[in-house]
């Protein structure tokens, strides 16, 4: 027999699998792909896993209200059981609650394939069913999705696109990227890559002669093949340092006080300040220096530079998921205008270089292809990162951009396609939380710490168990996902276990409209095709596309420049700010009257940073930053994550320095604690890290050791991570912001169990 090979896509890269015996053996990179993720290698072990969960299940000390501990035992019943009881409790809870009583925003990656993405199925369900509390903007760039509206008039640069590589390529001698340029990150685009072209891009701007500029607490921010100049900086000090750039600029008289004058309103107020005219300090490059670490001198030339030549200048994700997180992204634009090249070939600012596969990425302007999510009839959302805060304040007030909202009372919590237990802050403080509602459900494929956190498990397909279409805003390939394997186990579509329950709810033609699985992927390359066509772009018919596993749109006819139609007519082209133009300072945010989010950019120090009172107890700033060797906590138990493993521990990085004054080494074991919590974690000795500086990735699966001291034993960083929002502007997650302490773990290591299954009791009656 041949082994067929089948098309797919994962969030980090295009595939077939082989397939042999009914298994899935092997998956071969994209052959368009120049430079495919390693992390293709853990899929087929992660599909076969003994983790994989294969039938519904409900927790043991469920129904008598027991806590939920991460190590609960499970027993297993009948899709028929576990369907009456999930559509039960909805009803119960739907009745007796209204929809403020259901909780299904359901964050997280979910699949690349856009029909079965469990997330939009999820709220699809619940809107539908009469509406539910919803979670609004992402982990990744939630801060400057409720910023950037302030000042630009709209989030699309962190959202949408950036200035081409090409226009770069062609006209910039200097590109500053605050976080750099990591080529890890871009190994992974939400929606699937087909093909990997950062390195490639990357370097032909460093064969076009561009000098590069890192300006990260990590050397390795920026591939060596840059030869970037690197910039070691204290982490959630950036706006300091860039405020010195601007002071500079400002008395050196090398700003453009023409393009302040016609593009940015509010300019006069932020100069108050830069001088100190408005509270007494001079911004300047020897008070930043003070802050950050950066030398004064390296400061001052940096900006001399930027000023004399045309200038790139961009920041990675990483820099707003912090406390005070706005900061450092309006005082980039600030600078920016200040430099007077936005709207300019190669000029200006961007945001997502090296955090996501195709920033900068020449493609025609059109979404991905998408199933819509229908309106929540409740309009009820929290800001996605305040879950803990409504799960254990209800009723409780908060403030969000401008408005003064309440938390609703939650009693179901519904999750498909997300891992809370690897993404919050503070997962004891988690933990906490999660004791209060009085039902959790979720749909999983693995026993992932959330699902063994939940009352009742659904078990779902991986996308090589059906048919899907994948792709994303960001890349010019649209993938047809073919079906490559039944289901494991009793495992069911996300889709279709969500029609059974609306069917019993009573609403299974409103959910299904009457199609199955083809008909909707039919709908979704159909729509794609028809906003192509609107954009005068043919692409052949679904059958075809369905036939060759893929298309490819052609490359847009000419460079995007940010901001390029308002900086040729900012009258005709003005922003959707209340002054038309780019605000420097801000009198929308200025009326909220928050301190915590001043309206300019301004040095607001960090609950947690460097240079904290906090810092005596806990001298060292943790960065948890995303891995190398997975996407967040996906495969985390498969053979590419095992491999950076440190006896079986997530590893920690520290700086030589650091790590002698404590007397580590390399491969040493080490407990990282602080007051929120304490994880274990191996040690990585990295002279490229600031003085001060460690580094642990996320997505390690959450262990809490059963002693219920608050210590988890696998390596986990968000337990020590602060629960707290970026401002209440914002109300991002602040999980940058984290003074630890690492020491020498001595004793007997508790084993991870994170990769053992729970113990699970078969159900009498017949499954
Ligand atoms: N400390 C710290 N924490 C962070 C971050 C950080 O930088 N530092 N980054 C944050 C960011 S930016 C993000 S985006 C989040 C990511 O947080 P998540 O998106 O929650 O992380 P994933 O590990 O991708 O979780 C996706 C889950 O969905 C499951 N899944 C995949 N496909 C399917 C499917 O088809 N059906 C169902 N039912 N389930 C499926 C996977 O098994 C996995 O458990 O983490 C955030 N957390
Ligand atoms: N391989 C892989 N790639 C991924 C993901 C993954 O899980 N795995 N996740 C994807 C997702 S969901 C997202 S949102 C993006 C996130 O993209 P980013 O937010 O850009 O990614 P991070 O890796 O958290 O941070 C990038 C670098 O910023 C630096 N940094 C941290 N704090 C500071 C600071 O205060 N100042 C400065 N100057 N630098 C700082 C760190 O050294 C870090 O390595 O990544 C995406 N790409
Ligand atoms: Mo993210």
């Amino acid at each position: 027999m041949t082994p067929e090979r089948i098309p797919s896509l994962s969030h980090w890269g295009a595939f077939t699998a082989t397939v042999e015996h009914g298994r899935v053996v092997r998956c071969a990179p994209f052959a368009r792909d120049p430079a495919p993720s390693p992390m293709l290698a853990a899929i087929p072990e992660m599909v076969h896993s003994p983790l994989r969960i294969a039938r519904p299940a409900v927790r043991e000390g469920f129904r008598e209200g027991r806590p939920r501990t991460g190590h609960d035992a499970f027993r297993e019943v009948s899709w028929n059981e576990a369907l009456d009881l999930v559509a039960g409790e909805i009803s119960r809870v739907r009745e007796t609650h209204g929809p403020a009583g259901l909780f299904g925003g359901s964050y997280g990656w979910s699949s690349a394939g856009r029909v079965h993405h469990a997330r939009t199925l999820v709220r699809r369900f619940l809107a539908l069913g009469g509406g539910f509390v919803d979670q609004l903007s992402n982990y990744s760039f939630g801060t400057a999705q409720f910023l950037l509206p302030h000042v630009l008039g709209t989030f699309q640069p962190v959202t949408g696109r950036a200035t081409d590589w090409n226009s770069v390529i062609a006209n910039t001698r200097l590109m500053i990227a605050f976080g750099g340029l990591a080529l890890k990150n871009s190994q992974v685009g939400s929606g699937g890559v087909g093909s990997h072209d950062t390195e490639t891009w990357l370097r032909r701007a460093r064969a076009a002669g561009i000098a590069f500029v890192n300006v990260s607490p990590m050397k390795a921010d920026a591939p060596e093949f840059l030869d970037a100049e690197w910039i070691p900086i204290r982490p959630n000090t950036d706006v300091a340092m860039m405020l010195g750039m601007a002071h500079t600029l400002l008395v050196e008289g090398r700003h453009d006080a023409a393009f302040l004058a016609r593009y940015c309103a509010g300019f006069e107020t932020f100069a108050d300040y830069l001088t100190g005219r408005s509270d007494g300090v001079a911004k300047t490059a020897d008070w930043a220096e003070k802050i950050c670490g950066v030398p004064a001198d390296t400061i001052v030339d940096l900006a001399r530079r930027a000023a004399s030549q045309k200038t790139y200048m961009t920041a990675t994700w990483s820099l707003q998921r912090a406390h005070h997180g706005e900061q450092p992204y309006w005082g980039l634009i600030t600078l920016a205008a200040m430099l007077g090249g936005i709207g300019l070939p190669g000029e200006g600012f961007g945001f997502g270089h090296g955090s996501i596969h195709g920033t900068g990425l020449p493609r025609t302007a059109m979404p991905g292809p998408e199933t819509a999510t229908p309106p929540n009839p409740a309009k009820l959302a929290i800001p996605v990162a305040r879950v803990a805060d409504m799960l254990l304040d209800p009723g409780g007030s908060y403030e969000f951009n401008g408005h003064a909202l309440t938390y609703p009372d939650v009693r179901l919590v519904y999750w498909a396609g997300g891992n809370p237990f690897h993404h919050h802050q503070d997962l004891n403080r988690l933990q906490r939380a999660w004791q209060k509602p009085e039902t959790i459900v979720v749909h999983e494929s693995w026993w992932t710490p959330t699902a063994r956190h939940a009352d009742i498990v659904l078990p779902a397909t991986t996308p090589l168990e059906r048919n899907d279409v994948g792709g994303t805003s960001r890349d010019a390939f649209i993938f047809a996902m073919h079906r490559a394997i039944a289901p494991v186990g009793e495992a069911r579509n996300d889709m279709d276990i969500f029609a059974a329950l609306a069917g019993k709810l009573g609403y299974a033609e409103a959910f299904t409209e009457g199609r199955d699985e083809m008909a909707w992927c039919r709908l979704v390359y159909d729509g794609f095709r028809a906003a192509a066509a609107a954009r005068a772009i043919e692409l052949p018919s679904f059958q075809q596309f369905w036939a060759e596993g893929f298309i490819e749109l052609p490359p847009p006819k000419r460079d995007f420049v940010l901001f390029e139609e308002f900086r040729q007519d900012p009258e005709r082209h003005c922003l959707a700010t209340p002054s038309g133009r780019i605000e420097i300072a801000s009198a929308a945010v200025a009326a909220f009257g928050y301190d915590d989010a001043p309206p300019h950019p301004a040095w607001l120090p960090p609950a947690e940073w460097l240079g904290a009172p906090e810092a005596a107890r806990h001298p060292l700033h943790l960065i948890t930053n995303q891995p190398v060797r997975r996407l967040h906590s996906q495969t985390d138990p498969g053979p590419v994550s095992a491999a950076g493993k440190i006896h079986g521990r997530e590893p920690i990085r520290l700086n030589p320095d650091d790590a002698a004054c404590r007397g580590l080494g390399d491969g040493d074991m080490v407990r990282v604690h602080n007051a929120r919590g304490a994880c274990l974690a191996g040690v990585v000795i990295d002279p490229g890290l600031a003085r001060g500086v460690v580094v642990m990735a996320t997505g390690a699966w959450f262990d809490p050791s059963p002693a219920g001291d608050g210590l988890d034993v696998h390596g986990n960083p968000n337990v020590l991570t602060p629960d707290i929002g970026t401002s209440r502007l914002t109300q991002g997650s602040s999980a940058q912001s984290t003074l630890v302490e690492v020491e020498r773990f001595v004793g007997i290591a508790p084993p991870v169990r994170a990769f053992d299954p729970p113990p699970l009791a078969r159900a009498s009656a017949p499954v």
